[in-house]
């Protein structure tokens, strides 16, 4: 009872028949909504990146909406994971090494690290030339919100499968942290628990003390109304995944019902406002799918049927995973 064609055991058992459809048949839409949700956040808050705090508003009037390193980063990881259906350490690396565009704004960190795997240095020594101890940037957060898509019947898979996509760039406690927290919560979206439970879960499964103790603080947030300049102060808006992917869980929380709302606030908190809006949006377009994103920004997005279509492709193996 309650086993679907992934063969493992239904954690929706419990809950309601029409949750239980969505668990056992995830649709495109839901994937193309992740994907999608992901590269337009990062996409409409790129021009915010740096900006003090304000009062600001997406614009998807015209023009094309560029993507940055985030999006990029994401379909480089999907692609290696398609033409390999397996997520390997090196190989993503090689994969984020060749297929980058400098002109995606990318930390400085993480550049150098790809310079040096195209070099042909291995990627374990690459990864701590910057810093020893390695990068605790959102970079890893940024991009592994689809493998919350590919895994999300099995946590366990789930965690190893982000753990081997962030070393290839990315190895500090916190940084792994972070993209766990994602892609996790991806996945708890897709089984359609109880968001309000979502940063309690999200605590037992963290291994530093900084992100239980923010995810703490998230929790407070939703339960007290907080300011604006509250989440800046206490939950961050900086580029350590320590400092926005709180933010992100906390603005998908709050607001991600709505997206345009959603990231409206994103943008209004300043700081690293492209990554905080390209985490919660891939949150929020799990949760709405694709046609809960809205229909006039979707048609400026650069690549748009290009990442639909690797969407397609991840979709159409999602049973050998
Ligand atoms: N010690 C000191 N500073 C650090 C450390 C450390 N261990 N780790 C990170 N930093 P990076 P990312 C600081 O370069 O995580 C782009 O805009 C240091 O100043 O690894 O891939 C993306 O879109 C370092 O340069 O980049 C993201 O929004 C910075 O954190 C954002 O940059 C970022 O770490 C981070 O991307
Ligand atoms: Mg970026």
């Amino acid at each position: 009872m309650g086993a679907t064609p992934w063969g493992f055991e239904s954690p929706l058992r419990h809950h309601k028949a029409d949750d239980m459809t969505s668990l056992s048949t995830p649709s495109f839409e839901v994937f193309s909504g992740c994907l999608l949700g992901l590269a337009l956040g990062d996409a409409l808050g790129a021009p915010f990146e740096g900006m003090p705090p304000g009062n600001y508003s997406i614009d998807c009037m015209d023009g094309i909406l560029s993507y940055t390193d985030d999006t990029e980063m994401m379909i480089n990881l999907l692609r290696a994971i398609i033409d390999f259906e397996d997520v390997e350490t090196s190989l993503v690396a090689k994969y984020f090494a060749e297929g980058l565009n400098p002109e995606r704004g990318y930390g400085p960190g993480t550049l150098r690290v790809l310079a040096l795997v195209r070099q042909g240095i291995p990627v374990d020594r690459a990864v701590r030339s910057v810093f020893p101890e390695g990068s605790y940037g959102n970079g890893a957060a940024m991009r592994v919100a689809p493998l919350g898509l590919l895994y999300f019947g099995d946590e366990e898979r789930l965690e190893e499968a982000v753990i081997r996509a962030s070393k290839a760039t990315h190895v500090h406690p916190v940084a792994i942290d972070g993209a766990r927290v994602v892609a996790l919560a991806v996945s708890y979206v897709m089984r359609g628990y109880e968001l309000s439970e979502l940063p309690e879960y999200l605590v037992s499964k963290v291994d530093t003390d900084i992100f239980a103790d923010k995810l703490e603080k998230v929790n407070f947030a939703l339960k007290h109304s907080v300011t604006k300049e509250w989440v800046i102060q206490n939950l961050g808006t900086g580029v350590a995944a320590s400092e926005s992917v709180p933010t992100a869980i906390y603005a998908f929380l709050g607001f991600g019902r709505d997206f345009e709302r959603m990231i409206n606030f994103c943008i209004g908190l300043g700081g690293d406002t492209d990554t905080i809006s390209a985490m919660a949006g891939a949150l929020s377009g799990t949760m709405l799918s694709e046609k809960g994103l809205p229909e006039n920004c979707l048609k400026r997005l650069e690549h748009y049927q290009q990442i639909k279509e690797i969407g397609k492709r991840l979709y159409e193996r999602l049973f050998n995973f």
